[in-house]
């Protein structure tokens, strides 16, 4: 499987197959700045990326399980066709469970390294979501490395009859500490708010800063969002995906999690892209697209 998906798919020094963790294929990307990251063909699921200044960016749990059904903890687990229980699948639907395939990979005129993936309803093998989803889709997740990470996400619905789906990129960021960081942005945005029963506030932080558990959707958030750290910023660029999740566990939510340590909280934060109030719908043969752009300065 490795050795066939570098003969067809592998660019050397930019793009190369391993077997990773679980036995599950990875992908790694190298840019000429010397940024790295890595995918999994389980989920789509972006691991790591990494900067020479500035290390691992994502958080990646020591404890996190690589197959079996369970979502990778920590990197970009991609949420679709929904959002947390938001509707009968299960939790956050099952594209971060799913098999994806490699459509294509190519380095661009400019340097920035391209990994395409797809999955569709063809790859879907469990029947009970195809009873609660029964579509016809095709999901395309373009992961474009440079200094930045940008992932592409075009949904092609391949049936006659209309469809809806919520949508999310779950990034996971790594945080010198939860108590140095602050999310930029979400002044006077609406949200729901998961810790208290989706109860609907209107937010007046300047500085999303953190306390205690911490699970909001922000709705029609501004394009571009930042996260301050000691040290860096991250900074979030957002095509078409309006809603921001911020979720941290804390403590004993932290605890109740078996794929993270105790102590996780501290080093992560995951703010999140998505279209998820009001869910998307898409026409018979209709495309949707949109993406995020992860920088750090
Ligand atoms: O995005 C926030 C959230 O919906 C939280 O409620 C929490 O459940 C988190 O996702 C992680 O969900 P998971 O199913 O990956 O454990």
């Amino acid at each position: 499987m490795v050795s066939e998906l570098n003969m067809k798919f592998g660019i050397s020094e930019a793009l190369t197959f391993q077997s990773g963790a679980g036995g599950l294929v990875k992908a790694l990307l190298r840019h000429v700045s010397g940024a790295e990251a890595e995918v999994y063909l389980y989920g789509a699921h972006v691991t790591a990326w990494r900067s020479p200044a500035q290390g691992e960016l994502l958080f990646l749990s020591n404890k996190a399980v690589y197959g079996g059904g369970k979502a990778i903890r920590g990197g970009i687990p991609v949420i679709f066709p929904q959002f947390s229980g938001l509707g009968n699948l299960p939790t956050h639907g099952f594209a971060r469970t799913a098999l994806w395939k490699v459509d294509s990979s190519h380095v661009q005129e400019n340097g920035d390294v391209v990994l395409k993936l797809y999955v569709s309803d063809q790859e879907i093998s469990q029947s009970s979501v195809k009873e609660l989803w029964p579509h016809r889709f095709r999901f395309t997740y373009s992961v474009v490395l440079s200094e930045r990470l940008r992932t592409d996400i075009e949904i092609l619905n391949q049936g006659t009859q209309p469809l809806s789906f919520q949508l999310a990129l779950h990034t996971y960021f790594n945080v010198s500490a939860i108590e140095n960081v602050a999310v930029k942005g979400l002044k006077g945005l609406k949200y729901l708010d998961n810790v208290k029963n989706r109860e609907e506030g209107l937010n007046e932080e300047s500085d999303v800063k953190f306390s205690g558990e911490y699970d909001r959707i922000f709705l029609q958030a501004p394009d571009r969002l930042e996260i301050s750290d000691k040290t860096r910023t991250f900074v979030i660029d957002r095509r078409n995906m309006p809603d921001a999740v911020v979720w941290n566990p804390w403590i004993e939510k932290c605890k109740s999690l078996t794929d993270m340590e105790p102590a996780d909280y501290k080093r992560m934060v995951c703010v999140e892209s998505g279209n998820i109030v009001p869910s998307v719908s898409l026409g018979g043969g209709e495309t949707f697209s949109c993406s995020q752009t992860l920088s750090v300065k």
